[in-house]
């Protein structure tokens, strides 16, 4: 056993009777109150999960671990002091809770790279399909393809005590996290390149790895990815990838298709598809605005194409949250970003210039909880400044970086043996009755 293993089962071990003792003699104790509109709009604002790896607070962002992202640039370990913490130390503080050391952080690069040799029969399924599929449609084909690996399933088909699940999940969670960028990359190869797959290279981390894989090798870039790779990794149990995962493994499913889950949910438009659509309509918005004109005339014109969106009955992509009420400091990272290594980029200046703009507009229409962007409004434009402009691959990139948070959370949630997630569900005419009509 690896020492990351055993201290997680030092850990796990007491954290497990703490969670048995809560359901067994507190579980009477009412928490809070639910109203109906809780329930008809998602649950919004419902505890209804246990989560360890983070935590969203509505005013100031995400907490790994307590931890906000302008605290883990000064606290986790980097291969450089003017560069980005690398995302495995990310991954060791979400698992254990405690800050790592450049040891733990190398130990991890060096066991992921171990760990990296994806299953010929994956590379042959991802073969099969068109090179237009979509790069989530391969993303997700691939990982569901890799379950045939799943040392989990084959222990539980195997009978272990369940108290043991923990560490076979462990292992597939290892294995998932080495060999995702290797996938992410070869899809990338396959659909936008020339389909040669390049190896992985032992001297980089693994989020290097990740954009040497890729065919992108410069120093700028793989800061670029370690920034990307650490802000989306989680965004605690509730959002949509990572509860898809929880649910779909609180069957017992195997981590592949718990993570694949995920991928599916993260593909929609309102959740990390976001990305993609986010360029998509400033493009759309340049073919209408055009793009060479003064500055004065050029925010006019935003202005009115934001308007128009919205009276057609689209959301404006990027903006909005279900639980932040401020810019999202993922958004204010990559920003940061930008102002550091960017001197000047014509979508990185509509982006700033949409900040300006869009969240007024957004205020005035009375109804828009959160008018403030999201980690979405930035990332494709950052990329794009990069040569990296393909942007159906965008939400990859997130998906390979949201492993890390959900798939260190299923390792916990297997640690504390909780059980199927099976919420009640109640018909209209209950809910009428409820309410009095
Ligand atoms: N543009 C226009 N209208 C918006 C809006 C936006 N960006 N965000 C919310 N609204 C509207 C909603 O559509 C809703 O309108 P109706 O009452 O007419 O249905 C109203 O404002 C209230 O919505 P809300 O409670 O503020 O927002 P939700 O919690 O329901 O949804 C989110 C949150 C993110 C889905 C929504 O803000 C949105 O659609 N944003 C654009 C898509 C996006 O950027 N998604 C990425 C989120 C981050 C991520 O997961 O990656």
């Amino acid at each position: 056993m690896d020492y990351i293993k055993k201290k997680l089962l030092e850990k796990g071990v007491q954290e497990r009777a703490v969670v048995k003792r809560l359901i067994s003699e507190f579980g009477n104790v009412v928490v809070e109150d639910v109203n109906i509109d809780q329930i008809l709009t998602g649950m919004k604002g419902m505890t209804s999960l246990l989560t360890v790896t983070s935590k969203l607070d509505p005013e100031n962002g995400i907490r790994y671990r307590g931890y906000s992202i302008s605290e883990l640039q000064e606290l986790l370990p980097k291969n450089s002091p003017e560069g980005e913490p690398l995302p495995e130390g990310l991954f060791y503080l979400m698992l254990l809770g405690e800050l790592p050391t450049p040891q733990d952080v190398e130990f991890l690069s060096k066991e992921w790279y171990n760990r990296s040799h994806v299953p010929y029969h994956v590379i042959k399924v991802l073969e099969a399909m068109p090179t237009t599929a979509k790069p989530m449609t391969q993303f997700s084909t691939a990982i569901i393809s890799m379950a045939t690996d799943s040392i989990f399933q084959k222990a539980h088909r195997a009978g272990i005590n369940k108290n043991d699940y923990w560490d076979t999940t462990y292992e597939d969670v290892m294995n998932l996290i080495a060999r995702l960028p290797v996938i992410a990359a070869y899809i990338y190869r396959r659909s936008f390149k020339d389909g040669s797959f390049i190896e992985p290279d032992r001297d980089l981390d693994w989020a290097a790895n990740f954009a040497h894989m890729m065919g992108y090798d410069d120093e700028e870039i793989y800061r670029l990815f370690r920034m990307y790779m650490n802000i989306h990794a989680d965004h605690e149990g509730g959002n949509v990838s990572a509860h898809a995962t929880h649910l779909v493994g609180s069957a017992l499913s195997n981590p592949y298709y718990s993570y694949a889950a995920g991928m599916l949910g993260l593909a929609g438009p309102l959740h990390g598809y976001a990305n993609q659509e986010v360029m998509f309509w400033i493009y759309d918005m340049i073919k209408v605005i055009g793009d060479d004109m003064d500055e004065k005339v050029i925010r006019e014109k935003i202005e009115t194409y934001v308007r128009k969106t919205i009276s057609e009955g689209k959301v404006i992509p990027g903006y909005g949250h279900a639980v932040l009420r401020v810019t999202d400091p993922r958004f204010t990272a990559q920003q940061l970003f930008a102002e550091k290594y960017v001197k000047d980029d014509k979508i990185i200046n509509i982006v700033n210039m949409l900040y300006d703009i869009v969240p007024p507009i957004l205020k005035s229409l009375g109804k828009v909880k959160n008018p403030w962007p999201n980690v979405d409004a930035f990332s494709g434009a950052l990329l794009q400044h990069y040569g990296i402009d393909e942007y159906f691959f965008y939400t990859v990139m997130f998906g390979v970086s949201r492993a890390l948070g959900v798939l260190s959370q299923l390792v916990w949630d297997r640690m504390y043996n909780l059980p199927l997630e099976r919420p009640s569900s109640e018909t209209l005419e209950w809910f009428k009755e409820k309410a009095g009509i």
